[in-house]
């Protein structure tokens, strides 16, 4: 490996070299062989490091936000939960998502008319590209509309009633994806939303995020109705303290597990060759610790 270097011509070393993510009390770290990427964008700073333990990995400002080894687990989770409870879906949004993991999983339902992808920053495209391209594969596919713009923008200016599935694949809530946590984007979400529509959002960390997990529930709750939000959990094991959440908020008649038809998803798995999600996860997914319960109904 001596003879490579990094974008910036600097060599890749192979001493005992490790990737950190620090918060103010915890931290998760991975060995690595070298930097593949480092660029600052107009809106963050994106690499990709090669970890010895979970392949070539994205980071942007210094916050892991997918890795080869474990990208399937958030993204069958944020695509095939809303989509195979959809009693017809046909039109699907993508915010963010740059990586290409969830538009790679929305393709995999081929009954979709369109699939629309809103990812504000070309340089996490091009270094997804480059550097992971199991997971960026879907961005050449020529039914994904992808369009390099905000999506609060792209929200904004879409029509009333215009998507049947709106998943919002962002950043953490600091950055160009503060925005995005705002009560006005999620009523705006609610608008473009068709009749049955569902909104998917990744929600953070229940156990180390406990802030904007609270906040999160109670802002989409005021949206779109008590009874009519739901959070469910993945493992994931590169994200702080491995347990993840997303939120399943519908307007219509759509639920997650009532009417939920578990041959359908076993089926569906088994068909795409699936690593994550299968009819029994669908179901357990749904089921939440008391801590995480009591978060929700405060
Ligand atoms: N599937 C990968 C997981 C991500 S990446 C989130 C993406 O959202 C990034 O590519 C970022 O550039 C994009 N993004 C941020 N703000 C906006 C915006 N306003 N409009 C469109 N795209 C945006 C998320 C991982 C979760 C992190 C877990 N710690």
């Amino acid at each position: 490996r001596d003879e490579k270097s990094t974008d910036a011509g600097e060599p890749i070393r192979t001493r005992d070299i490790w990737f950190t993510e620090r918060d103010d009390k915890i931290a998760l770290s991975m060995k690595h062989n070298g930097k593949l990427y480092d660029q600052q964008s107009d809106y963050q700073r994106v690499e990709v490091y090669e970890t010895q333990a979970y392949g070539n990995m994205l980071t942007l400002d210094g916050m892991v936000m997918t890795t080869e080894k474990d990208e399937y687990v958030y993204h069958e989770m944020i695509t095939h939960v809303p989509i195979l409870t959809h009693p017809n879906p046909k039109r699907v949004l993508i915010i963010g998502g740059g990586d290409g993991g969830t538009a790679r999983e929305v393709l995999k339902h081929t009954e979709l008319e369109e699939v629309v992808m809103v990812e504000i920053d070309e340089k996490v495209i091009e270094a997804c590209k480059l550097h992971l391209p199991s997971i960026a594969s879907a961005l050449d596919d020529p039914r994904l509309n992808l369009i390099v713009d905000d999506g609060i923008k792209y929200v904004n200016e879409a029509s009333d009633g215009s998507f049947d599935v709106v998943i919002v694949d962002s950043t953490d809530p600091v950055g160009p994806a503060e925005g995005l946590f705002s009560v006005d984007f999620y009523k705006e979400v609610y608008r473009i939303l068709s009749t049955d529509g569902i909104m998917i959002t990744q929600s953070e960390s229940p156990r180390f995020n406990n802030k904007v997990f609270k906040e999160i529930y109670q802002v989409y709750r005021s949206i779109f109705g008590m009874d009519k939000v739901h959070c469910y959990l993945a493992y994931i094991p590169t994200y702080p303290t491995g347990m993840w959440s997303f939120s399943y908020s519908t307007k219509g008649s759509a639920h997650p597990l009532n009417g939920f038809d578990p041959a359908k998803s076993q089926a569906f798995s088994e068909s795409n060759a699936l690593s994550y999600y299968n009819g029994q996860i669908h179901a357990a997914a749904f089921a939440l610790p008391n801590f995480v319960k009591q978060m929700i109904d405060q």
